[in-house]
């Protein structure tokens, strides 16, 4: 790894890249690996820096996402997603594997965390924390996409039932330790929250996942606001570009391409008690700083 060599392409409104951002702010990784931001609509073509001057990356200048794979692979057919690195230098992607980020943010970029990062993938709880992520991706991350984007009523019940039933699973898990695996905050908990904090806005409406609101399970609410409140994990989140992202991208699900104006998300900055509980949020570390300046989230468009 080198500082400065590589760029994290993300959307904010994506899930998956949201955890990788979410790494970066935790570990201090800013200066070392830089971000470009695709905007949150795009059509069949995919991704686009289209929030850009001139709607191009300024590091990597280009448009479309698009051209960063195709430059590692020429005649690219496949699928463009993000997260991806992006090697600047050859300004080819080298790696989309969002299971892969993570982990290679906290474990080869080691030289590069700042002062005080916490130790997110600690080796004696990795067992732990891949067992519990394991039924997490499938339930819930996955999940809510299964709910989502099923073609036939019993698969859709069949998601339904197993998303509602792992949300129940982790609300017990949730009710007496404060975080999911150990007392600090691990990947584990980095890899559910990003779907928690899409629940309300997306899932719950867009995808039918609607037994409940995520506000309605008292457990998982507090457990997702006290993340929300954590700086590297609040800070990330742009409620605006992602209910454009699901409401205007998926036109199968929503033709009208009307982005809903609610819900009220000011809930998300309310007291949630879940100190009492104990845990170390960054164990022997301290928390980041606020991001830097050209990533905040605009005006408006975070909890409020
Ligand atoms: N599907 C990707 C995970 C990342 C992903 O699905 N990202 C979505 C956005 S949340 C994406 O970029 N989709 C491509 C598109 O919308 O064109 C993978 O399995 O590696």
């Amino acid at each position: 790894m080198a500082a400065g060599r590589y760029r994290l392409a993300v959307a904010r409104g994506c899930p998956w890249a949201n955890r990788t951002m979410i790494v970066r702010r935790l570990l201090g990784l800013e200066s070392a690996l830089s971000m470009g931001i695709c905007g949150p609509e795009h059509d069949w073509r995919s991704w686009t820096f289209d929030l850009d001057p001139g709607e191009k990356d300024p590091v990597l200048g280009i448009h479309w996402l698009r051209e960063a794979y195709e430059k590692a692979v020429p005649g690219y057919d496949r699928g463009v997603t993000v997260p991806a690195i992006v090697d600047i230098p050859s300004g080819g992607v080298v790696t989309a594997d969002f299971r892969r980020i993570t982990l290679d943010l906290e474990g080869e970029w080691g030289a590069y965390h700042r002062d005080g990062a916490p130790d997110l993938y600690p080796d004696e709880l990795r067992d732990e924390i891949e067992e519990v992520s394991a039924l997490v991706y499938e339930d819930v991350n996955n999940g809510v996409y299964r709910c989502g984007f099923a073609s036939t009523q019993t698969a859709y019940e069949e998601a339904y039932r197993k998303l509602f039933d792992r949300l129940d699973w982790l609300s017990e898990r949730l009710r007496a330790r404060r975080y999911l695996v150990g007392d600090t905050i691990t990947e584990a908990d980095i890899r559910l929250w990003p779907t928690l904090a899409r629940f309300d806005a997306v899932y719950h409406n867009h995808f039918k996942c609607n037994r409940n609101k995520l506000s309605e399970m008292p457990v998982l609410w507090a457990y997702a606001r006290d993340l929300f409140q954590t700086p590297g994990f609040g800070d990330t989140i742009d409620f605006t570009q992602t209910k454009q992202h699901y409401y205007r991208v998926h036109t199968d699900l929503n033709p009208s391409r009307i982005v809903p104006a609610g819900p009220d998300t000011s809930g998300w900055l309310t007291k949630h008690g879940r100190e009492e509980l104990g845990g170390r949020p960054f164990g022997d570390g301290t928390p980041p700083g606020p991001p830097p300046a050209p990533e905040r989230v605009a005006p408006g468009h975070g909890a409020g």
